[in-house]
């Protein structure tokens, strides 16, 4: 019954216009690496409902192909892996960063610059939802490994 009332509301209003179950905050691509044509998007996922909401990624424009990937280390080498879906519990954030979970972008089909929108087609809860990346450069690189410690030799 409640999915019977739930497709009806789906088929009346465009999913657009649809309350969203996300807010996705600060979204950014950055412009691919010079020599490639794949990158990947970041941003902040909250999860506005009071129930856990399923992220998955479909498509982007202008790029072939897209996956949600999760960063991990490895025997001190980085590595990234593919997640199916995303979940975000009720009233939980979910962060996309550089170094940890990202949207990876492939094979752009035409040049990906600063100040275009990258178009990304979410289905949250099996609801599409679109939205537009702003195209950024790579920030210089983050300096928080200097977190490391230091050798220093007293003698
Ligand atoms: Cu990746």
């Amino acid at each position: 019954m409640k999915s019977m009332i739930l497709s009806a509301v789906m088929i009346l209003v465009s999913s657009a216009a649809l309350a969203a179950d996300i807010e996705f905050s600060n979204p950014h691509v950055y412009v691919p690496l010079k020599g490639t044509n794949t990158t990947a998007g970041f941003g902040t996922i909250k999860n506005t409902t009071k129930s856990e909401v399923t992220v998955k990624v479909v498509s982007a424009t202008p790029f072939k192909a897209v996956e949600l990937h999760e960063s991990s280390e490895k025997n001190g080498r980085m590595t990234m892996s593919k997640m199916e879906t995303i979940k975000v519990a009720a009233g939980q954030t979910f962060e996309l960063k550089p170094g940890g979970n990202h949207i990876m972008l492939f094979d752009a089909t035409k040049p990906v610059e600063e100040k275009q929108t990258v178009a990304i087609k979410l289905l949250v809860n099996d609801k599409e939802q679109t939205v537009n990346f702003p195209v950024v450069t790579r920030l210089s690189k983050e300096t928080k490994t200097e977190d490391k410690k230091e050798e220093h030799h007293h003698h």
